[in-house]
């Protein structure tokens, strides 16, 4: 039996829970549908059941499910630094007033796309065998920028054992060094607990980079110094790394993350041939690299255009192993719906030269509509089994947690939210309520900042 067998390494999926403010602010530019959907009327309810119903349908089907908990929104705190003052409800009214988009952003719920939370690196990697984390500063926007520091916290309390967890700091929150985390970042292997090479994929080089080679429509989130600074942090070597550029055309069609336009998973790569600027290079330095055989799963633009891979995010999908080899894909609703993108699935699942031979297709429209599918909504954390016995916390998913979230959900969670409805001071108080329990359940200790003092 192999070392890593022994280890019983498995990848655990943290999905983040969508917070009780999760509306449409149409806040993320280059997002497509996050800019499309803009004013409407949200169900952060109905948000909150769709995501805990995948976590519960990926457990049901033997995968490790784990859960990360929403931030306290709206940030006061945030307003309060832009100026706002007084009561809460005179800092929300004035900035309602005064700063509707401030308010907006604040309020964001954006912390459920926990792809976007840090970036990890399995402690078979890392040199001093440990779980490596680092937050990811999220400056291109603002309402993203407010999350990395509780998300440094809640990251220290659940992975708290430092003999088994390393933790970073969030990188220079400056454009040279932006940085999105885990959904430009893909570790490639033969199974999880062997050794990976880890593709980091960037959009734009900020030292010494060439203008012609950037997105001219939409920023470009994730640099080439970001991605350098975080392998180093993690202090993995060149022979374990790949640093690929994003094709600036996808990014220009609405590409905004990596993870938009390709998903791997061990020694699978499924990409749209439009995903890296040079597609031969990306694949001939992983295969120079890999220790076991690269499966490159290339989907055509003559069977899925641009809009289709945006609008299906097809390539949004969580691609997962069972204990055979085989894979399942997870995708959202918008697939089946689309004929290209339906028949693409098929034809995947029908090749023989792939190991994908099931896709699990799951409604996550509330997160959609911001542009956050399957992939988005969850963090991956691959851990030894001491290192599963390690987490703090109450944060694996078992039938009883599902039904007491569930819960927990149903009594606070509202099911209408307005873009007016977020100066409702009524919904400040309901929140931290809901997230004072919440910490209870998964008994991860104090890490808000209303519960700092
Ligand atoms: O950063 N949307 C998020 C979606 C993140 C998806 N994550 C991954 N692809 N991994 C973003 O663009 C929209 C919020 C609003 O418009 O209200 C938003 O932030």
């Amino acid at each position: 039996m192999s070392e890593s067998v022994t280890l019983g390494y498995r990848e655990v999926n943290f999905d983040g829970l969508v917070g009780p403010t999760h509306n449409y602010s149409g806040l993320a530019l280059g997002n497509v549908a996050s800019m499309s959907h803009g004013g409407l009327v949200s169900n952060p309810r109905e948000g909150a059941l769709q995501g805990l119903a995948k976590m519960k349908s990926l457990l049901d089907a033997g995968f490790a499910q784990g859960v990360l908990p929403p931030q306290q929104r709206p940030d006061l705190g945030a307003l309060r630094a832009l100026g706002f003052s007084g009561t809460p409800h005179e800092v929300l009214t004035r900035a309602a007033r005064e700063a509707p988009q401030l308010l907006r952003a604040v309020c964001s719920a954006s912390s459920m796309w926990t792809a976007n939370a840090g970036t990890v690196t399995p402690s078979v990697d890392a040199p001093d065998g440990r779980t490596h984390f680092t937050p990811a500063n999220l400056q291109s926007s603002f309402h993203r920028y407010l999350e990395p520091e509780t998300t440094g916290r809640v990251l220290a309390a659940i992975f708290h054992d430092p003999h088994h967890f390393a933790h970073h700091s969030v990188l220079p929150a400056t454009p040279a060094f932006s940085d999105e985390g885990a959904a430009n970042h893909t570790r490639l292997c033969a199974s999880h607990g062997e050794p990976g090479v880890h593709l980091f994929v960037y959009g734009r080089q900020a030292f010494g980079g060439d203008p012609a080679h950037e997105p001219k429509r939409y920023p470009a989130r994730q640099t080439l110094e970001a991605s350098q600074a975080v392998a180093r942090q993690h202090g993995l070597s060149e022979a374990q790394t790949v640093f690929a550029q994003q094709h600036p055309e996808a990014i220009d069609a609405g590409v905004f993350h990596n993870d938009v336009i390709a998903v791997g998973n061990g020694p699978v790569l499924l990409y749209h041939e439009m995903a890296f600027r040079d597609e031969q290079a990306t694949l001939d330095a992983l295969r120079t690299k890999m220790a076991t055989p690269l499966i490159p799963v290339r989907v055509p633009v003559e069977a899925v255009s641009m809009d289709d891979a945006v609008s299906s995010y097809l390539f949004n999908s969580q691609l997962l192993s069972h204990s055979d080899g085989s894979m399942t894909l997870v995708v959202p609703g918008e697939c089946q719906e689309n004929d290209a993108v339906w028949r693409t699935i098929q034809d995947l699942l029908l090749a023989g030269h792939n190991p994908i031979g099931e896709v699990l297709v799951k409604d996550v429209k509330q997160s959609m509509r911001n542009g956050g599918g399957p992939a988005c909504l969850r963090l991956r954390v691959a851990l030894s089994a001491a290192e599963r016995q390690a987490l703090s916390g109450r944060v694996l998913l078992d039938d009883a947690l599902y039904a007491e979230l569930t819960a927990w959900v149903e009594h606070h969670y509202r099911d209408r939210l307005a873009p007016d409805d977020l100066a409702d001071p009524q919904l400040a108080e309901e929140t931290l309520s809901a997230l004072d329990e919440l910490t209870q359940i998964l008994q991860i200790g104090s890490v808000y900042p209303f519960q700092l003092g």
